[in-house]
């Protein structure tokens, strides 16, 4: 249903109830140009709608989940332009998705591709990937999140230290920090989270999106507020048929057969 044909992205269905999609513009590295971001706005759209569809992975390829930006589209933009048409918004249409995004990144995710990264829900990384938001060698900041996203991740003076330097970081580094959940090597990484998102789209699916919805909210809230806010979700649950189903099929021995709804 929501298969389409996209110049810069591939959409597939490796496994039941999870879409893949991958970038693919693997001679500039994966760049995220205008017209690729408006791609994958449309895929995220058209899948979250989607109804044959749990959780989603995120990829590029060996060399590169995502080099940034695309450079040369944006280097002669003026402060009018950018600022007229409020350059990068449309990026942030991926925190909208409400189904789980699994990032599997292999090789480069610099700056904008880092940042994409960090939008997911979770980070699968390559052993061999390489982070980094090198902005400020450009004369520029990170634009898609990434002052904000990764030192809520990684902690503020890491943060500080590698946006202000533009070092790169490995992926052992990301991991370390609690940034990346799962390493893997490199021919691993793709269908390992293949793996975790058929094993999200066989529970529950308005439990799953309760649970990205609270996590995600939470982090625009007062601890208490948070708290609040999730029991009113948990409270939801009990008015689904997977909620009865879960708990029958617990109490009956027997395996859940979720319809996710
Ligand atoms: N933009 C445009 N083209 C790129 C980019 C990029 N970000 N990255 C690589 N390419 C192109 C190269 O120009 C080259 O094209 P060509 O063959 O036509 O010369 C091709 O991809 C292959 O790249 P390299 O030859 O450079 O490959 P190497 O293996 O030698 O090097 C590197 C790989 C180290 C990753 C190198 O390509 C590099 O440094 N790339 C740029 C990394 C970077 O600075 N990224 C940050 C960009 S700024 C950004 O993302 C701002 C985000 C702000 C929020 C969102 C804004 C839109």
């Amino acid at each position: 249903a929501s298969e389409q044909s996209y110049e810069h992205i591939i959409v597939t269905h490796p496994a039941p109830r999870v879409a893949l999609v991958t970038l693919n513009r693997p001679k500039a590295l994966n760049a995220l140009c205008n017209a690729l971001i408006a791609e994958l706005n449309t895929a995220f759209k058209a899948l979250d709608r989607d109804d044959n569809v749990g959780a989603i992975v995120l990829t590029g390829n060996e060399k590169a989940f995502a080099a940034g930006a695309d450079i040369k589209e944006m280097k002669d933009k003026t402060f009018a332009e950018v600022y007229k048409h409020d350059f990068i918004r449309s990026w942030s249409e991926m925190t909208q998705v409400t189904k789980p995004i699994i990032a599997a990144v292999r090789g480069y995710a610099l700056g904008g591709g880092c940042e994409l990264a960090m939008m997911a829900d979770i980070i699968y990384a390559a052993d061999t990937a390489t982070f980094g938001q090198p902005e400020i060698k450009l004369g520029i900041i990170p634009g898609a999140g990434g002052t904000q996203r990764l030192p809520r991740l990684i902690g503020r003076s890491r943060a500080m230290e590698l946006i202000l330097t533009g070092r790169n970081f490995s992926a052992q580094e990301a991991y370390s920090w609690g940034m990346v959940a799962r390493l893997f090597p490199s021919t691993r990484v793709v269908e390992e989270a293949v793996s975790t998102a058929e094993q999200i789209g066989k529970v529950g699916g308005l439990a799953v999106k309760a649970a990205k919805e609270a996590i995600n909210l939470g982090e625009e809230m007062g601890l208490g507020e948070g708290v609040k806010f999730e029991r009113r979700l948990f409270h939801g649950l009990f008015s689904t048929a997977d909620q009865k189903e879960g708990m029958a099929a617990f109490a009956e021995k027997r395996k859940a057969q979720f319809k996710h709804d």
